[in-house]
């Protein structure tokens, strides 16, 4: 009997992409898709997906992962347990955090963080490199030599205290991201709103959990994002925002954009799919909404979903930063800490895709080739992440069979994080990742992992058309370029 031609084939499914629906099979040998086509030959091994759609495998670009934060808190997650909730939830690759804080060498924060991936990860991953601490050593010594070895994204804050850079730090990281083709992402926030607004709600005795949201003014978000942009213009440096969570922030992304200047911007679940009432609970219960930016209004997330249809907004990523309901994580400064004790941020690298394919898919907003554009497609073109984020020959076989139909009901203690709960509890999905293949290995199959801690790859990558400059900087900037 001769060899099969295929290690692995995907029979009469609906294969989707960003730009094609068909029904299709899909044929893998080794870590590659190698055909895609009707009556595919014979594999050594044969799924079944009629009534099935098949997705490229999630990518899903912002997870903080076994990450420590400036107060010293590490967060709920190692990179076992919250690559193996991505996926259950149908991600096949992350991009987490190298996080530097004040004092530490970047090269060995790098170092650190990629011996806890390489232990643990079940899926593939890449890093952005978080600068806190923006010296010259950090910027002309580690930062070239990192960008050399396949670390093309950093990350800055424009605001929490012990992180934030200022308006000169912001020009040096984006000066030394141009002469280095590295890319940045910002988490554009203005800091004196936020600490300005957030003493005077403790003065009052506000200090409940759902004031962190009034503590984060509706301006401080769009202000930030407009001094972002005009640093981006000034030095022609191509930048990505986080998390955008107001219409005004969104309305600022499209005005940068309309004046012809480089920004891509994302937002996350919690900002389409939550408001700031959903901290609005009995005693602490709201910490477990608490993140930043905050959810805002009902308004909000249709300008959201209409930025997204535009193409303003390119990707939605979970933001995943899980901290347990305890002393180790949301409540590490005491047992009756004000909202500005509780650490930020919630689960959310399993439930991610659930939730945008109920909305998009099973309930119709924006589509099918939609969802994969902006969950899976943009993410590994944005950060370049070549053979991620599509189905394609030659790709890598990174694949979620989903079953458009099966309802799930979302419970604490059903996501595979350790956080210990879902900010999502008591709601229901229709559709759900069934069967996710991370380069041609089975990962997650019958409700179980299939693959061992540790066989996640490290994605070295170049930053890609994304971090190009447009070759139009200011005068003066020209003046300094020589
Ligand atoms: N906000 C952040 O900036 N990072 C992690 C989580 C959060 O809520
Ligand atoms: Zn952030
Ligand atoms: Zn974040």
């Amino acid at each position: 009997m001769t060899d099969p031609a295929y290690d692995l084939v995907i029979r009469g499914g609906t294969v989707a992409t960003a730009s094609d629906v068909m029904e299709a099979d899909v044929a893998i040998r080794g870590e590659e898709v190698v055909a895609i086509g009707r009556d595919l030959g014979p594999g050594r091994r044969e799924i079944d997906a009629g009534g099935k759609l098949v997705l490229p495998g999630g990518v899903d670009p912002h997870c903080h992962v076994e990450q420590l934060s400036a107060n010293g808190l590490l967060n709920a997650d190692t990179f076992e347990s919250a690559t193996t909730a991505a996926a259950f939830g149908g991600t096949t690759t992350i991009i987490s955090f190298a996080a530097q804080h004040v004092g530490m060498r970047l090269k060995t924060v790098v170092a650190d963080y990629h011996a806890l991936a390489e232990r643990g990860a079940v899926v593939d991953y890449a890093f952005h490199m978080i600068l806190a601490d923006p010296t010259e050593e950090t910027l002309t010594i580690d930062l070239p030599e990192l960008v050399g070895t396949g670390h093309a994204t950093v990350k800055i804050f424009m605001t929490y205290d012990r992180l934030r850079v200022d308006d000169e730090k912001l020009l040096d990281v984006l000066w030394a991201a141009r002469q280095n083709r590295a890319f940045v992402c910002v988490h554009a926030e203005n800091h004196g709103m936020i600490s300005w607004m957030g003493k005077r709600l403790l003065e009052k005795g506000f200090t409940a959990p759902r004031y962190h949201a009034m503590s984060h003014p509706r301006a401080s978000e769009a202000e930030a994002f407009d001094r972002l942009a005009a640093a981006a213009r000034m030095l022609d440096q191509p930048v990505m925002v986080f998390h955008v969570s107001t219409k005004e922030g969104a309305a600022a992304i499209r005005r940068a954009r309309g004046e012809g200047i480089k920004v891509f911007a994302e937002t996350c679940p919690q900002y389409l799919f939550m408001t700031a009432s959903d901290l609005d609970k009995p005693g602490l219960e709201g910490a477990k909404w608490m993140c930043s930016p905050p959810q805002r209004e009902a308004s909000d997330q249709e300008a959201i979903w209409r930025a997204l249809e535009l193409g303003d907004l390119q990707v939605v990523s979970s933001d995943h930063a899980p901290y347990r309901l305890d002393a180790t994580g949301k409540f590490s400064s005491g047992a009756n800490p004000t909202f500005k004790g509780i650490a930020n941020g919630m689960p959310g690298v399993e439930l991610r895709l659930p939730l945008l394919f109920d909305a998009m898919v099973s309930k119709g907003r924006l589509g099918l080739r939609k969802f994969v554009e902006l969950t899976a497609t943009n993410p590994a073109r944005i950060y370049n992440l070549p053979g991620k984020g599509s189905i394609a020959v030659g790709g890598d076989a990174d694949i979620a069979i989903w079953d458009p139909d099966r309802e799930v009901l979302i419970e604490d203690g059903f996501t595979h994080d350790l956080s210990g709960y879902t900010p999502y509890a008591g709601r229901s999905v229709r559709g759900w990742p069934e069967t996710v293949i991370g380069r041609g290995r089975i990962l997650v199959e019958d409700g179980a992992l299939r693959a061992e801690p540790g066989s996640g790859r490290f994605l070295a990558r170049d930053a890609g058309e994304a971090a190009r400059p447009l070759g139009t900087p200011s005068p003066e900037i020209a003046l300094l370029l020589g």
